[in-house]
Protein backbone atom coordinates (compact mmCIF):
# COMPACT_ATOMS: atom_id res chain seq x y z
CA UNK A 1 0.00 0.00 0.00
CA UNK A 2 1.34 3.31 -0.70
CA UNK A 3 1.90 6.25 1.60
CA UNK A 4 -0.68 7.78 0.27
CA UNK A 5 -3.25 4.94 0.33
CA UNK A 6 -1.77 4.14 4.00
CA UNK A 7 -2.98 8.24 5.01
CA UNK A 8 -6.25 8.01 3.46
CA UNK A 9 -7.45 4.58 5.27
CA UNK A 10 -6.11 5.85 8.79
CA UNK A 11 -7.89 9.56 8.59
CA UNK A 12 -11.39 7.39 7.20
CA UNK A 13 -10.43 5.19 10.26
CA UNK A 14 -10.32 8.21 12.75
CA UNK A 15 -13.72 10.01 10.91
CA UNK A 16 -15.46 6.80 11.64
CA UNK A 17 -13.92 6.86 15.33
CA UNK A 18 -15.24 10.23 15.99
CA UNK A 19 -18.81 10.31 17.87
CA UNK A 20 -19.32 13.78 18.47
CA UNK A 21 -18.70 17.05 17.02
CA UNK A 22 -15.84 18.51 18.76
CA UNK A 23 -13.89 15.02 17.81
CA UNK A 24 -14.73 15.38 14.14
CA UNK A 25 -13.02 18.96 14.42
CA UNK A 26 -10.25 17.17 15.92
CA UNK A 27 -10.03 15.12 13.05
CA UNK A 28 -10.39 17.59 10.27
CA UNK A 29 -7.91 20.03 11.74
CA UNK A 30 -5.14 16.84 12.12
CA UNK A 31 -5.80 16.23 8.03
CA UNK A 32 -6.80 19.47 6.58
CA UNK A 33 -5.97 21.90 9.23
CA UNK A 34 -2.80 24.43 8.29
CA UNK A 35 -0.13 21.86 9.97
CA UNK A 36 -2.44 18.98 8.29
CA UNK A 37 -1.17 15.44 7.42
CA UNK A 38 -2.75 16.05 4.30
CA UNK A 39 -2.20 19.94 3.90
CA UNK A 40 1.72 18.46 4.63
CA UNK A 41 1.66 16.02 1.44
CA UNK A 42 0.28 18.84 -0.13
CA UNK A 43 3.16 21.22 0.71
CA UNK A 44 5.70 18.63 -0.75
CA UNK A 45 4.35 19.38 -4.60
CA UNK A 46 6.54 22.35 -4.65
CA UNK A 47 9.66 20.20 -4.37
CA UNK A 48 8.87 17.80 -7.01
CA UNK A 49 10.14 17.42 -10.91
CA UNK A 50 7.47 18.50 -13.12
CA UNK A 51 6.96 15.09 -14.17
CA UNK A 52 6.55 13.75 -10.53
CA UNK A 53 3.89 16.78 -10.18
CA UNK A 54 1.74 15.52 -12.94
CA UNK A 55 1.08 12.04 -11.07
CA UNK A 56 1.44 13.54 -7.47
CA UNK A 57 -0.71 16.44 -8.08
CA UNK A 58 -4.11 14.52 -9.30
CA UNK A 59 -3.51 11.67 -6.14
CA UNK A 60 -2.88 14.49 -2.98
CA UNK A 61 -5.59 16.50 -4.29
CA UNK A 62 -8.24 13.57 -4.59
CA UNK A 63 -7.18 12.49 -1.29
CA UNK A 64 -7.87 16.05 0.13
CA UNK A 65 -11.32 15.83 -1.76
CA UNK A 66 -12.20 12.41 -0.32
CA UNK A 67 -11.22 12.98 3.05
CA UNK A 68 -13.11 16.54 2.98
CA UNK A 69 -16.03 14.88 1.81
CA UNK A 70 -15.84 12.46 4.35
CA UNK A 71 -15.51 14.66 7.37
CA UNK A 72 -18.24 16.78 5.95
CA UNK A 73 -20.79 14.03 5.80
CA UNK A 74 -19.86 12.86 9.52
CA UNK A 75 -19.81 16.08 10.73
CA UNK A 76 -23.65 16.34 9.21
CA UNK A 77 -24.21 12.99 11.07
CA UNK A 78 -23.21 14.39 14.06
CA UNK A 79 -24.60 17.59 14.02
CA UNK A 80 -27.94 15.51 13.83
CA UNK A 81 -27.54 13.28 16.57
CA UNK A 82 -26.19 16.33 19.03
CA UNK A 83 -29.15 18.26 17.75
CA UNK A 84 -31.91 15.11 18.64
CA UNK A 85 -29.87 14.54 21.95
CA UNK A 86 -30.87 17.99 23.04
CA UNK A 87 -34.22 17.92 21.73
CA UNK A 88 -34.94 14.87 23.78
CA UNK A 89 -33.18 16.38 26.91
CA UNK A 90 -34.20 19.74 26.95
CA UNK A 91 -38.36 19.13 27.30
CA UNK A 92 -40.24 22.68 28.07
CA UNK A 93 -43.48 21.87 30.29
CA UNK A 94 -45.78 24.61 28.38
CA UNK A 95 -48.47 24.40 31.46
CA UNK A 96 -46.12 26.33 33.47
CA UNK A 97 -46.87 29.42 34.91
CA UNK A 98 -44.74 32.34 33.30
CA UNK A 99 -42.60 33.89 35.24
CA UNK A 100 -43.25 37.32 36.73
CA UNK A 101 -41.96 40.23 35.75
CA UNK A 102 -39.49 42.37 37.50
CA UNK A 103 -42.44 45.01 38.02
CA UNK A 104 -44.26 42.10 40.13
CA UNK A 105 -41.79 40.93 41.53
CA UNK A 106 -39.92 44.31 43.09
CA UNK A 107 -40.95 45.43 46.12
CA UNK A 108 -40.06 49.08 47.28
CA UNK A 109 -38.35 49.34 50.69
CA UNK A 110 -40.88 50.38 53.59
CA UNK A 111 -38.05 53.90 54.43
CA UNK A 112 -39.16 54.74 50.74
CA UNK A 113 -43.22 53.57 50.85
CA UNK A 114 -43.06 55.75 54.05
CA UNK A 115 -41.05 58.52 52.77
CA UNK A 116 -43.89 58.30 49.82
CA UNK A 117 -46.83 58.29 52.21
CA UNK A 118 -45.54 61.34 54.30
CA UNK A 119 -45.13 63.20 51.72
CA UNK A 120 -48.58 62.86 49.52
CA UNK A 121 -50.23 63.70 52.74
CA UNK A 122 -48.41 66.77 52.79
CA UNK A 123 -48.83 67.76 49.14
CA UNK A 124 -52.11 67.21 49.83
CA UNK A 125 -52.23 69.94 52.13
CA UNK A 126 -50.11 72.08 50.00
CA UNK A 127 -46.71 71.78 50.85
CA UNK A 128 -43.84 71.63 48.62
CA UNK A 129 -40.88 69.24 48.79
CA UNK A 130 -37.18 70.43 49.35
CA UNK A 131 -34.02 68.36 49.25
CA UNK A 132 -30.53 69.17 49.95
CA UNK A 133 -26.97 67.87 50.00
CA UNK A 134 -26.09 65.07 52.53
CA UNK A 135 -23.01 67.03 53.11
CA UNK A 136 -22.70 70.47 54.36
CA UNK A 137 -20.97 73.18 55.98
CA UNK A 138 -20.78 73.76 60.40
CA UNK A 139 -22.85 77.22 59.60
CA UNK A 140 -25.60 75.61 57.74
CA UNK A 141 -26.15 72.37 60.02
CA UNK A 142 -25.68 74.23 63.56
CA UNK A 143 -24.67 77.95 63.51
CA UNK A 144 -27.32 79.12 61.42
CA UNK A 145 -29.77 77.07 63.18
CA UNK A 146 -28.92 78.68 66.98
CA UNK A 147 -26.76 76.43 68.77
CA UNK A 148 -24.16 78.59 70.02
CA UNK A 149 -20.18 77.90 69.35
CA UNK A 150 -19.02 75.20 71.69
CA UNK A 151 -22.81 74.83 72.81
CA UNK A 152 -23.30 70.84 74.08
CA UNK A 153 -26.01 70.12 71.21
CA UNK A 154 -23.31 69.66 68.89
CA UNK A 155 -21.73 67.11 70.58
CA UNK A 156 -25.39 65.74 71.28
CA UNK A 157 -25.73 65.51 67.65
CA UNK A 158 -22.25 62.73 67.61
CA UNK A 159 -21.73 64.35 64.58
CA UNK A 160 -19.01 62.86 61.98
CA UNK A 161 -16.65 65.72 60.51
CA UNK A 162 -14.51 65.23 57.69
CA UNK A 163 -10.59 66.39 58.11
CA UNK A 164 -10.30 70.15 57.37
CA UNK A 165 -9.82 71.50 54.15
CA UNK A 166 -6.83 73.58 52.61
CA UNK A 167 -8.34 76.75 54.56
CA UNK A 168 -8.82 74.22 57.63
CA UNK A 169 -12.91 74.32 57.22
CA UNK A 170 -14.29 71.10 58.17
CA UNK A 171 -17.40 69.78 56.48
CA UNK A 172 -19.50 67.29 58.03
CA UNK A 173 -22.48 65.08 57.39
CA UNK A 174 -25.73 66.73 58.49
CA UNK A 175 -27.28 65.22 61.30
CA UNK A 176 -30.75 66.89 60.62
CA UNK A 177 -32.44 68.17 57.50
CA UNK A 178 -32.55 71.61 58.59
CA UNK A 179 -29.78 72.90 56.73
CA UNK A 180 -32.47 72.72 53.95
CA UNK A 181 -34.84 74.75 55.38
CA UNK A 182 -32.10 77.58 55.82
CA UNK A 183 -30.90 77.25 52.31
CA UNK A 184 -34.68 77.45 51.25
CA UNK A 185 -35.13 80.38 53.47
CA UNK A 186 -31.93 82.15 52.39
CA UNK A 187 -33.49 81.93 48.36
CA UNK A 188 -37.11 82.28 48.60
CA UNK A 189 -39.12 84.95 50.44
CA UNK A 190 -42.28 83.62 52.54
CA UNK A 191 -44.74 82.28 52.53
CA UNK A 192 -42.95 79.08 52.22
CA UNK A 193 -44.38 75.88 53.38
CA UNK A 194 -42.08 72.78 52.55
CA UNK A 195 -41.71 69.41 53.97
CA UNK A 196 -37.74 67.81 53.80
CA UNK A 197 -37.40 64.26 53.58
CA UNK A 198 -33.96 62.72 53.32
CA UNK A 199 -30.62 60.91 54.60
CA UNK A 200 -29.52 62.02 58.07
CA UNK A 201 -26.20 60.62 60.17
CA UNK A 202 -25.08 60.35 63.33
CA UNK A 203 -22.55 58.13 64.92
CA UNK A 204 -24.70 56.24 66.75
CA UNK A 205 -25.24 52.32 66.23
CA UNK A 206 -27.55 50.01 68.14
CA UNK A 207 -30.81 47.90 67.91
CA UNK A 208 -32.68 51.01 67.71
CA UNK A 209 -29.84 53.85 65.69
CA UNK A 210 -28.45 53.77 62.64
CA UNK A 211 -25.21 55.64 61.88
CA UNK A 212 -27.47 56.53 58.25
CA UNK A 213 -31.41 57.51 59.12
CA UNK A 214 -34.17 59.25 57.66
CA UNK A 215 -35.84 61.99 58.09
CA UNK A 216 -38.82 64.04 57.16
CA UNK A 217 -39.08 67.81 58.95
CA UNK A 218 -41.68 70.65 57.84
CA UNK A 219 -41.11 74.45 57.68
CA UNK A 220 -44.16 76.66 57.67
CA UNK A 221 -42.71 80.94 57.54
CA UNK A 222 -45.88 83.23 57.16
CA UNK A 223 -47.18 86.54 58.29
CA UNK A 224 -49.62 84.90 60.77
CA UNK A 225 -48.20 81.28 60.85
CA UNK A 226 -49.33 79.98 65.00
CA UNK A 227 -49.36 77.15 67.09
CA UNK A 228 -52.96 76.74 66.24
CA UNK A 229 -51.99 75.87 62.93
CA UNK A 230 -48.84 73.96 63.78
CA UNK A 231 -51.89 71.58 65.73
CA UNK A 232 -54.18 71.41 63.01
CA UNK A 233 -51.27 70.07 60.94
CA UNK A 234 -49.85 67.89 62.93
CA UNK A 235 -53.26 66.21 64.02
CA UNK A 236 -54.32 65.77 59.91
CA UNK A 237 -50.63 64.55 59.52
CA UNK A 238 -51.34 61.55 62.38
CA UNK A 239 -54.76 61.05 61.23
CA UNK A 240 -53.88 60.24 57.60
CA UNK A 241 -51.05 58.74 58.21
CA UNK A 242 -52.24 56.06 60.79
CA UNK A 243 -55.30 55.58 58.89
CA UNK A 244 -57.91 56.63 61.73
CA UNK A 245 -60.46 58.92 61.72
CA UNK A 246 -59.42 60.56 65.12
CA UNK A 247 -56.95 60.67 67.44
CA UNK A 248 -56.12 62.62 70.63
CA UNK A 249 -52.94 64.33 70.81
CA UNK A 250 -51.12 65.93 73.98
CA UNK A 251 -47.77 68.63 73.70
CA UNK A 252 -45.15 68.47 76.51
CA UNK A 253 -42.20 71.62 76.43
CA UNK A 254 -39.10 70.29 75.13
CA UNK A 255 -35.54 72.29 74.06
CA UNK A 256 -34.21 72.14 70.42
CA UNK A 257 -31.63 75.84 70.23
CA UNK A 258 -34.09 75.96 66.53
CA UNK A 259 -37.61 76.22 67.94
CA UNK A 260 -39.18 78.50 70.82
CA UNK A 261 -41.18 77.27 72.22
CA UNK A 262 -40.34 73.48 71.71
CA UNK A 263 -42.43 70.85 72.32
CA UNK A 264 -43.13 67.09 71.63
CA UNK A 265 -46.17 65.73 70.56
CA UNK A 266 -47.14 62.16 71.97
CA UNK A 267 -50.45 60.38 70.43
CA UNK A 268 -53.07 58.18 71.51
CA UNK A 269 -52.31 54.74 71.87
CA UNK A 270 -53.63 51.32 72.67
CA UNK A 271 -50.56 48.83 73.24
CA UNK A 272 -52.54 45.91 75.22
CA UNK A 273 -53.01 43.68 72.15
CA UNK A 274 -49.65 42.40 70.53
CA UNK A 275 -49.36 45.13 68.17
CA UNK A 276 -49.67 49.10 69.04
CA UNK A 277 -53.04 50.58 67.49
CA UNK A 278 -53.29 54.26 67.36
CA UNK A 279 -56.26 56.66 67.81
CA UNK A 280 -57.54 54.47 70.44
CA UNK A 281 -57.04 53.30 74.61
CA UNK A 282 -55.35 55.42 77.28
CA UNK A 283 -51.72 55.22 76.28
CA UNK A 284 -49.53 57.39 74.88
CA UNK A 285 -45.82 57.30 72.21
CA UNK A 286 -43.75 60.07 71.97
CA UNK A 287 -44.18 60.74 67.64
CA UNK A 288 -42.33 64.07 67.19
CA UNK A 289 -40.86 67.17 67.89
CA UNK A 290 -41.95 70.78 66.91
CA UNK A 291 -42.05 74.29 67.60
CA UNK A 292 -41.88 77.80 66.50
CA UNK A 293 -38.92 78.99 65.11
CA UNK A 294 -36.50 80.82 67.28
CA UNK A 295 -36.39 84.73 66.36
CA UNK A 296 -32.86 84.22 65.81
CA UNK A 297 -33.23 81.07 63.28
CA UNK A 298 -35.35 83.82 61.41
CA UNK A 299 -32.45 86.44 62.02
CA UNK A 300 -29.93 84.67 60.17
CA UNK A 301 -31.76 84.50 57.24
CA UNK A 302 -32.51 87.73 56.85
CA UNK A 303 -35.76 88.20 58.66
CA UNK A 304 -37.80 90.33 60.57
CA UNK A 305 -39.62 88.14 63.82
CA UNK A 306 -41.32 91.01 64.44
CA UNK A 307 -42.87 90.39 61.00
CA UNK A 308 -42.54 87.25 60.20
CA UNK A 309 -42.89 83.98 62.48
CA UNK A 310 -43.21 79.75 61.61
CA UNK A 311 -43.44 76.93 63.06
CA UNK A 312 -41.29 73.36 62.04
CA UNK A 313 -41.51 69.83 63.31
CA UNK A 314 -39.34 66.69 62.56
CA UNK A 315 -39.47 63.42 62.89
CA UNK A 316 -37.82 59.97 62.61
CA UNK A 317 -39.18 58.14 59.60
CA UNK A 318 -37.25 54.64 60.27
CA UNK A 319 -38.68 54.80 64.00
CA UNK A 320 -42.33 55.54 62.48
CA UNK A 321 -42.34 53.12 59.98
CA UNK A 322 -41.58 50.23 62.50
CA UNK A 323 -43.97 52.02 64.28
CA UNK A 324 -46.43 51.54 61.57
CA UNK A 325 -45.86 48.40 60.34
CA UNK A 326 -44.68 46.19 63.40
CA UNK A 327 -41.07 45.99 62.17
CA UNK A 328 -39.07 44.76 65.20
CA UNK A 329 -35.88 45.62 64.37
CA UNK A 330 -34.13 48.45 62.69
CA UNK A 331 -31.00 47.03 61.56
CA UNK A 332 -32.84 44.73 59.04
CA UNK A 333 -34.01 48.04 57.16
CA UNK A 334 -30.04 47.89 56.03
CA UNK A 335 -29.37 43.81 55.31
CA UNK A 336 -30.73 44.25 51.63
CA UNK A 337 -32.16 40.82 52.43
CA UNK A 338 -34.90 39.66 50.01
CA UNK A 339 -36.88 37.42 52.28
CA UNK A 340 -37.38 40.57 54.48
CA UNK A 341 -38.39 42.64 51.32
CA UNK A 342 -40.22 39.88 50.46
CA UNK A 343 -42.14 40.47 53.40
CA UNK A 344 -42.33 43.92 54.25
CA UNK A 345 -42.25 45.52 51.15
CA UNK A 346 -44.75 47.32 49.16
CA UNK A 347 -45.67 46.49 45.32
CA UNK A 348 -44.20 49.01 42.77
CA UNK A 349 -47.50 49.70 41.63
CA UNK A 350 -49.29 50.33 44.48
CA UNK A 351 -48.55 54.16 44.64
CA UNK A 352 -49.23 55.61 48.40
CA UNK A 353 -51.98 58.59 47.90
CA UNK A 354 -55.14 59.82 49.90
CA UNK A 355 -57.65 59.02 47.34
CA UNK A 356 -56.81 55.19 46.92
CA UNK A 357 -55.72 54.74 50.72
CA UNK A 358 -51.82 55.45 51.34
CA UNK A 359 -50.90 51.27 52.39
CA UNK A 360 -54.03 49.67 50.79
C1 LIG B 1 -35.54 75.44 60.89
C2 LIG B 1 -36.29 75.75 62.01
C3 LIG B 1 -36.83 74.77 62.79
C4 LIG B 1 -37.18 71.16 62.92
C5 LIG B 1 -37.53 70.37 64.13
C6 LIG B 1 -37.59 68.71 65.59
C7 LIG B 1 -38.31 69.65 66.27
C8 LIG B 1 -37.31 67.35 66.15
C9 LIG B 1 -36.23 65.22 65.78
C10 LIG B 1 -37.36 64.27 65.72
C11 LIG B 1 -36.84 62.87 65.75
C12 LIG B 1 -35.21 64.67 64.91
O1 LIG B 1 -35.24 62.33 63.81
S1 LIG B 1 -35.27 62.95 65.06
O2 LIG B 1 -34.31 62.56 66.01
N1 LIG B 1 -36.57 66.56 65.38
O3 LIG B 1 -37.74 67.01 67.21
N2 LIG B 1 -37.15 69.12 64.39
S2 LIG B 1 -38.42 71.02 65.34
O4 LIG B 1 -37.16 72.50 63.27
C13 LIG B 1 -36.60 73.45 62.49
C14 LIG B 1 -35.85 73.12 61.39
C15 LIG B 1 -35.31 74.13 60.59
C16 LIG B 1 -34.96 76.50 60.05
Amino acid sequence: MSDLEQLEQSILADIVAADNEQAIEGVRVAALGKKGSVSEKLKTLGRMTPEERTVMGPAINGLKQRVGEAIAQRKAELHDIAINERLARETLDVTLPVRQSPIERGRIHPISQVMDEITAIFSDMGFSIAEGADIETDYYNFTALNFPEGHPAREMHDTFFFNPDENGVRKLLRTHTSPVQIHTMEKQSPPIRIVIPGKTYRCDSDATHSPMFHQIEGLVIDKTANVANLKWVLQEFCKAFFEVPSLNMRFRPSYFPFTEPSLELDIQCDRSGKEVRFGQGDDWMEILGCGMVNPNVLRNVGLDPDEYQGFAWGLGIDRIAMLKYGMPDLRAFFDADVRWMKHYGFRPLDMPTLFAGLSN
